[in-house]
């Protein structure tokens, strides 16, 4: 019997505090607005950022359904949606691309202005959300949500993926994979032969080695002070792998000493700020270019001396890896069917969504790379 117009009642993993575990709740989604799909979701996976909500460190509105790297079929659309339609797989987009704002219309950029990243509101465009539980109205989380069996998104943070993509697998795409490779391949521009270093070796940095490697670099130093990760670092494309606890002096000067005076391209992908001070002294101050893609933490700063940058050297950062999501979701799909990247060393460990606190315990505690939830 179709769901189409009614209220849909499933389960969700809602947070109704900073550093409580999740309840799966009963809750109400109710049918999209105008310009707004339904999804059920199949498959999502864990990123540290949505522990970052867990924890604080990035603020969001309260109760609310995180998740922000599913991957579903459209349930159902709102009237005006053209790009879906009812059966399409789709990736939800936390970093959408609504093509009308001066961003999308930008042809370098990407963070386009109707993001809910920014200030989030925690809800749709519309400024209200779709979910309801014991009366109450949950918040969104980026305009996604995928820890939930139904969710409801805006067009324009959505996209239609290959009908053949394995959900459990492009999940992925939606985040962790895309930020990462995105981050070597579209921010950076690491060129052939060239050196870099990764800081951080979770599901984003390793991405970020498969980026560095498809563009040919020639060393890729990285950088963990886990050494459980350096093996799946080395698979990936890293050439060398260093502990900065094997040190008793600054990891950035070790890695100006092994590279002539810094590499051509480093990555913070940890979201702190002494780790993201490391990575930019590690890249070569006339010559190298160093990219933010941790999140730090919720108002902290960093005090730079401007003769780091005076002699040359370029500090950037980006979301999503510089893509514009729609147009470059389907592509980076259609490349992984194509096997031009893998995704499946990235994921560790698969649970059912009901285990998703399990799954929390195992990102924080080092043991996984990437759990994909399955519903
Ligand atoms: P995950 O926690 O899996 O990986 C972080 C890695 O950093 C782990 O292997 C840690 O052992 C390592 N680490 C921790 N502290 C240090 C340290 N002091 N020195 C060296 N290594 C250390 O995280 P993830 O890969 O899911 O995410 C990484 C960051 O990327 C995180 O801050 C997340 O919020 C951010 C991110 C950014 C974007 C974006 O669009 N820019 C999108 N998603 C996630
Ligand atoms: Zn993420
Ligand atoms: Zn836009």
């Amino acid at each position: 019997m179709s769901t189409a117009g009614k209220v849909i009642k499933c389960k969700a993993a809602v947070l109704w505090e900073t550093k409580k575990p999740f309840s799966i709740e009963d809750i109400e989604v109710a049918p999209p607005k105008a310009h707004e799909v339904r999804i059920k979701m199949v498959a999502t996976g864990v990123c540290r950022s949505d522990d970052h909500a867990i924890s604080g460190s990035i603020t969001t509105p309260l109760p609310v359904v995180l998740g922000h790297e599913g991957a579903g079929i459209v349930e159902s659309i709102g009237e005006g949606v053209t790009s879906v339609k009812p059966g399409d797989k789709v990736i939800p987009l936390f970093s959408p691309q609504c093509g009308k704002c001066r961003i999308c219309k930008h042809p370098e950029s990407n963070f386009c202005m109707k993001n809910d990243l920014a200030n989030p509101r925690g809800t749709l465009l519309d400024g209200t959300t779709r979910f309801t539980c014991k009366g109450k109205p949950i918040h969104n989380f980026t305009s996604t949500s995928t820890f939930s069996q139904y969710t409801v998104v805006d067009e324009m943070a959505v996209v239609k993926i290959d009908a053949t993509s394995p959900l459990d697998k492009v999940c992925i795409i939606g985040c962790g994979f895309s930020t990462g490779y995105g981050s070597a391949v579209k921010v950076a521009k690491v060129t052939p032969g060239s050196t870099c270093a990764v800081f951080g070796l979770g599901g984003v940095g390793l991405s970020v080695i498969i980026g560095c490697k498809t563009a040919g670099a020639a060393r890729i130093i990285a950088v963990d002070i886990n050494k459980d990760k350096f093996a799946k670092a080395k698979e990936l494309g890293a050439t060398e792998c260093i502990n900065p606890l094997d040190y008793s002096k600054p990891i950035h000067e070790v890695i100006q000493e092994m590279t002539d005076g810094g590499v051509d391209f480093s990555f913070e992908v940890i979201g702190r700020l002494d780790t993201m001070m490391s990575s930019l002294l590690s890249s070569h101050a006339s010559c190298g270019v160093s990219v933010v893609v941790g999140v730090p933490p919720n108002s902290q700063s960093l005090s730079v001396n401007p003769l780091l940058l005076l002699l040359g050297r370029t500090w950037k950062g980006a979301i999503f890896g510089g893509f514009k999501s729609k147009d470059s979701v389907p592509k980076l799909v259609a490349d992984f069917m194509a096997n031009k990247f893998p995704l499946e060393p990235l994921i560790t460990h698969v649970l059912p969504f009901e285990k998703i606190n399990e799954a929390f315990e195992l990102l924080r505690s080092g043991k996984s790379i990437r759990t994909v939830l399955t519903f």
